[in-house]
């Protein structure tokens, strides 16, 4: 065995370059060609590869450092009958690649053991290393994969751990990816869940944790079990349901003043009739008519179960939280009935009294925010059902009615969807169907 000192190779002209990367660690084995380290200068890299077979003794510089042709950079232990073999097929490469002259590729300074540096330029890089491996074709898929700003041995690591480049942060000079960056990048994908796959876009950021005491005063309160179930519920259907949102009024004019005549035997049966009534009623009903707004998807992902029944879920604002009891079989109750039904369960819903079997089933959700306010709001669907209405509230305003303009009293409507299900015309015809019943009740009485 021969101790072979590796130097500076002539640099095309540079005088001085950066030592940017170190490719292995003491005692490692390294074929010929393979790279030993890599220099930077302000125009290129330069991948240092070694000329023999061997095995890393030391270096004898360190990433950062500054170093200038036959400077000394590492030792290698060879064999030592193939030291000259490995000086001459340097030069044998040197003449080849010379020839080619794709690459700029330099003659080693010293007559034996000396490598050849081969020169990159800096927007080439990825293209060059992109054909040494059938892997290094998905990277090229991706759209900034012509960014990625690392050397052979970090591309070589990302390989072999799976990493995409494109997502690993760089933090050596001008953004360079080290292989410590690379490591890190696995460490905290195997910490926190981050795919350390191909950037998919499912990588969820964290939203930072700020210690608020910072800004003022601040008391911290646990959450309830129902408002950390609905957080989990929100995120949840936020993230698996594509939601569409149609929008609507209905002139409920005459529905409601309607509904105020109720208002003496509505004392006399102990039973308040609220708009909400009238729209479970109008919801069941186009339920029943639009059959593809009442089902789920099968958790394989092949099929649909579509319900033969009418279950419709109300959303009730407790100060506990938000909770969906459900009212069923709507399509065959009265107004009456189901008047008594909503006042009855969101009575229980606010003395916290609801059972588990109160809140499931449910096809549709309505939720009812006309009480408190607004002109509209998207509302997330209540996953595996594929579709909410959001009401807000009704309001005076002047609608033209072909002479003239007409003081209407109008319900402002937000229908989500399940897009994966529902398509833009079945919404549009649930929503139309609801708007006729709301506009014209009689129609709930066919
Ligand atoms: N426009 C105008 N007024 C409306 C209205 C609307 N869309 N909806 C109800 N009102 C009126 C009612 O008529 C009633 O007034 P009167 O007594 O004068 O008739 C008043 O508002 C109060 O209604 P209410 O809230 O007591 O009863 P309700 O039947 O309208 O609603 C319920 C019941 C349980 C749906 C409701 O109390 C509730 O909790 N809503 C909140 C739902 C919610 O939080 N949704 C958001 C979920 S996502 O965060």
């Amino acid at each position: 065995m021969a101790i072979e000192t590796i130097v500076v190779p002539d640099l095309g002209g540079a005088e001085s370059v950066d030592v940017i990367e170190l490719s292995l660690a003491q005692g490692d084995s390294i074929g010929v060609e393979d790279s030993l380290l890599v220099l930077e200068s302000d125009k290129a890299t330069m991948d240092v590869p070694s000329p023999y077979e061997g095995q890393l003794v030391k270096y004898l510089v360190a990433e950062g450092d500054t170093v200038k042709v036959g400077d000394p950079i590492a030792e290698l232990k060879v064999q030592a009958d193939t030291s000259q073999e490995a000086s001459n097929e340097a030069a044998q490469v040197l003449d080849a690649e010379v020839e080619a002259a794709a690459e700029v590729t330099v003659a080693p300074e010293a007559p034996k053991a000396a490598p050849v540096a081969k020169i990159e330029e800096k927007t080439a890089e990825f293209d060059v290393t992109k054909s040494s491996s059938p892997v290094d074709s998905s990277l090229a898929d991706s759209e900034s994969a012509d960014d990625i700003y690392a050397g052979p041995a970090v591309r070589m690591l990302a390989r072999e751990l799976g990493v995409d480049l494109t997502s690993v942060p760089g933090s050596g000079p001008r953004g360079r990816i080290l292989k410590d960056d690379v490591n890190d990048y696995v460490k905290r994908a195997l910490s926190d869940g981050t795919p350390s796959g191909h950037n998919t876009g499912v990588g969820i950021p964290e939203i930072p944790q700020i210690d608020f005491s910072q800004f003022g005063d601040t008391e911290k309160v646990k959450l309830t079990k129902i408002q950390k179930v609905t957080a989990n519920n929100m995120q949840r259907n936020w993230l698996n349901v594509p939601h569409v949102t149609q929008f609507d009024d209905a002139d409920i004019t005459e529905m409601d003043s309607f509904r105020k005549s109720l208002k003496a035997e509505g004392e006399i049966r102990g039973v308040r009739v609220t708009p909400v009534a009238f729209l479970i009623k109008a919801i069941a009903t186009a339920l029943e008519d639009n059959s593809s707004f009442n089902r789920s998807l099968a958790g394989d992902g092949e099929n649909y179960i579509q319900k033969q029944y009418c279950n419709i879920g109300m959303a009730v604002d407790t100060p506990r939280g938000l909770v969906v009891p459900v009212i069923r079989n709507a399509s065959s109750m009265g107004i009456w009935e189901i008047a008594g039904e909503v006042a009855q369960f969101a009575e229980k819903a606010r003395e916290g009294k609801l059972t588990p079997s109160d809140m499931q089933g449910g096809c549709f959700t309505l939720s009812s925010l006309g009480a408190i306010g607004g002109n509209g709001f998207t509302p997330i669907v209540n996953a595996p059902e594929l579709g909410i209405l959001g009401v807000s509230k009704a309001q005076m305003k002047p609608v033209w009615s072909g002479q003239e303009f007409e003081p209407r009293l109008m319900l402002p409507l937000a229908l989500s969807y399940d897009h994966r299900l529902i398509n833009g015309g079945d919404a549009g015809r649930f929503m139309t169907q609801i708007v006729k019943l709301l506009s014209d009740i009689r129609h709930l009485a066919l």
